[in-house]
């Protein structure tokens, strides 16, 4: 399996130690049973004998495993602390959790579906959750921590190679859990500057509706809506905006036309008009976490989608 960061080997090195002390007693303790188990057999010794205690014995394997564990711990434990240790300079992205994506933004501001870091560089990760709990894992880096709703956790690590890596949520948090997945890349310090400059959202000239779409994906309504045509937990957004729909209010069902009143609204209020045949009360209110700007925004980008 890949190894990319500067925690790997000692992550590793724990638990090649404590599987290779482990195999090695079981297979020790199997045979001396095996071994006993014959020999004191009640067909090779009619006769019951008293057999006496062994001080010494005793003190043997009371001792070795005592030691063992010890040691055990103490490579967890020197491998564990650096990973709470965040060092002094590094660089910080807030990560935002919800079902059933990632978000990342960076110091400037600048938000984005897929975490872009430079090589080299230490790089904090500050960890929170819109709705459930999650679990950012990032394999090749051996970290994994809990993506808590209010309240915040945190990870760092040091990539040490150029190359792009998996990102998954560890913790089941739904219907799309398996699909909660991103990319990690990492890039020459030169390179990730360049890219983070080309994206400040204060100076970048890029195009609305590029701008628009980015936004839109960053804030995870992809995973739920499709822009292929292809039916997820919610509709498609293709060819979405203008069409005539059925929902339901309070059980009643309406025909409704798509227009930006009505995309505002299943934003805002989500349960107000049900689209007929989808689960009601799935998709999260964005009622204080969108702005009317950014609402605006989604909807030239579903608009840009006809
Ligand atoms: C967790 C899954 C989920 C996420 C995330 C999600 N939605 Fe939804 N959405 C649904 C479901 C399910 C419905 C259909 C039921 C309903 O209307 O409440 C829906 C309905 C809608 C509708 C009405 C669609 C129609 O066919 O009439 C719009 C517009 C919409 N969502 C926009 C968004 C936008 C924009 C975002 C991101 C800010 C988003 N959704 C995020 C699940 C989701
Ligand atoms: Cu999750």
């Amino acid at each position: 399996m890949k190894t990319a960061s500067t925690f790997a080997g000692d992550v590793d090195f724990a638990l090649i130690f404590i599987i290779g002390v482990s195999t090695i007693l079981l297979i020790a303790i199997t045979f001396v049973m095996v071994r006993f188990a014959i020999k004191y057999s009640r067909k090779k010794n009619p006769v019951a004998t008293q057999i006496e205690g062994d001080t010494r014995l005793e003190i043997i394997w009371t001792v070795i495993p005592t030691i063992l564990v010890l040691v055990m711990f103490w490579i967890g434990y020197i491998g564990y602390t650096p990973l709470r240790e965040v060092p002094d300079g590094a660089i910080e992205i807030d990560v935002t959790g919800r079902m059933w994506s990632w978000t990342f933004e960076y110091p400037n501001g600048f938000q984005y579906d897929t975490l872009k870091v430079p090589v080299n560089t230490p790089v904090k990760l500050n960890l929170l959750s819109q709705d459930v709990i999650h679990s950012l894992y990032i394999p090749a880096f051996r970290v994994k921590e809990d993506v808590n709703p209010g309240r915040a956790n945190y990870m760092w690590f040091e990539a040490d190679k150029i190359d792009t890596f998996d990102i998954f949520c560890a913790e089941y948090c739904g219907l799309l859990h398996s699909a909660m997945i991103t990319k990690l890349i990492t890039l020459p310090d030169k390179e990730y500057q360049d890219w983070i400059a080309a994206n400040n959202p204060a100076t970048a000239e890029i195009d609305p509706v590029t701008e628009a779409a980015r936004f839109t994906k960053a804030k995870g309504c992809v995973a739920c809506h499709s822009i292929d045509g292809s039916k997820l937990v919610g509709s498609t957004f293709k060819n979405l905006y203008g069409s005539t729909k059925t929902v339901l209010v309070n059980g009643e069902k309406q025909e409704i036309t798509v227009d930006e009143d009505y995309i505002r609204e299943s934003i805002y209020q989500p349960n107000a008009k049900v689209v007929d045949g989808y689960v009601p009360g799935l998709m999260p209110s964005y009622e204080g976490q969108l702005s009317e700007e950014e609402v605006d925004k989604i909807i030239l980008y579903l608009k840009s989608l006809q």
